[in-house]
């Protein structure tokens, strides 16, 4: 079986973006593959956090990942900070990693984007993601669109690191949908849908009311036309809901089309409300028993074992690679 690893951080509600891009992703792939799914909380640290806000939110993530139908029998559940390995494997990777890689990411420089100070963690956060997809051997990354850049420095980190040292990482590679792997913002469907994104009106996320929900789609920016077709360079707005709608209810973006034909964008919508409130609800109320059922301590605990165990195989062998062992 192929070794899976992905991680979505704990910096927010979780949205429908992060659902479809990645999320769902995983519970497809937990009766194929041995797979490892992280709460990623140190990534978290990038920015600024409340710690008690962070634990709150790491929890209420690891019962997510439950409550979408990830099961822990099958798959290792784990909260990155518990597996101290993760941060000693960035060490060594952020030792060959070149500043000017760093610079080059996207993601670096949107979030650096008119903030006063940046922390030096969110210039070396790539090298961190390197180490939480290598030290598992994973062979398969699960990842929405905006992750690609960091997943290929990650295999070129690998790469660098084998031809120097001998063999000691899988070199992974992203899976990534064809369609769907950038849900867009639903207050501008020009960038992507993202959890920390200022206006609430940018997302949905899966902690809504079916009431949020109606109001943020109902919202969304489209255009000045009337006409359904699905056209993300001149259409973006109807075309992200076309997507959001085909990917929930499992109509393709055609049939849509065709069904809603002459239809007009307040139908788009109010179907679009329903088909999200349907598939959320169910979600939210395994969450909430999830919650408060304190069954999460020991899935985390065993998880956490678990990851540990393999970790340490993989910076053993860096290690003694690296001449640290003495
Ligand atoms: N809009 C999106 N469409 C599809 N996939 C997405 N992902 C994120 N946004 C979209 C995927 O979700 C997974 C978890 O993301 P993350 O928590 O690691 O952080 P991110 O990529 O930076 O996502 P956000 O929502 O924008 O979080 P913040 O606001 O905290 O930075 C990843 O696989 C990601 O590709």
């Amino acid at each position: 079986m192929k070794r899976v690893f992905s991680g979505v951080q704990p910096t927010g509600d979780v949205t429908i973006g992060n659902y479809l891009g990645a999320i769902k992703r995983f519970v497809e792939l937990q009766d194929t593959t041995e797979a490892f799914f992280s709460i990623v909380n140190m990534h978290a640290w990038t920015i600024p956090q409340e710690p008690d806000v962070l634990k709150q939110k790491t929890l209420s993530l690891a019962a997510l990942y439950l409550a979408v139908g990830l099961d822990p029998d099958k798959t290792t559940i784990f909260v990155q900070s518990d597996v101290p390995e993760h941060s000693e494997l960035a060490w060594y990777l952020q030792c060959m990693t070149y500043i000017g890689e760093l610079g080059r990411m996207t993601q670096f420089k949107e979030k650096g984007e008119g903030k006063e100070t940046v922390s030096v963690g969110l210039y070396t956060y790539p090298a961190l993601m390197a180490a939480d997809i290598l030290l598992y051997q994973t062979e398969l990354v699960p990842v929405g669109d905006d992750q690609k850049q960091h997943l290929e420095l990650t295999r070129d980190l690998a790469e660098r690191f084998n031809k120097r040292f001998g063999e000691a990482f899988k070199v992974p590679e992203p899976l990534i949908s064809e369609f769907g792997a950038r849900i867009m913002g639903l207050d501008d469907p020009t960038k992507k849908m993202s959890k920390s994104a200022p206006s609430p009106y940018n997302r949905i996320t899966l902690a809504d009311t079916p009431d949020e929900i109606r109001s943020k789609i109902m919202k969304s920016v489209t255009d000045t036309e009337n006409e359904i077709r699905y056209d993300p360079e001149r259409k973006p707005g109807i075309s992200n809901l076309l997507t959001i709608f085909s990917l929930f209810s499992g109509e393709t973006v055609d049939q849509l089309v065709a069904r809603l034909q002459g239809k007009g964008y307040g139908t788009l919508k109010k179907e679009l409300v329903e088909v999200v409130v349907g598939h959320l609800q169910p979600i939210q109320e395994r969450h909430r028993q999830i919650l408060e059922s304190g069954e999460l301590a020991s899935v985390l605990r065993q998880g956490g074992e678990r990851a540990r165990q393999e970790a340490a195989k993989t910076l053993q062998a860096v290690k003694e690679k690296m001449g640290l062992m003495v």
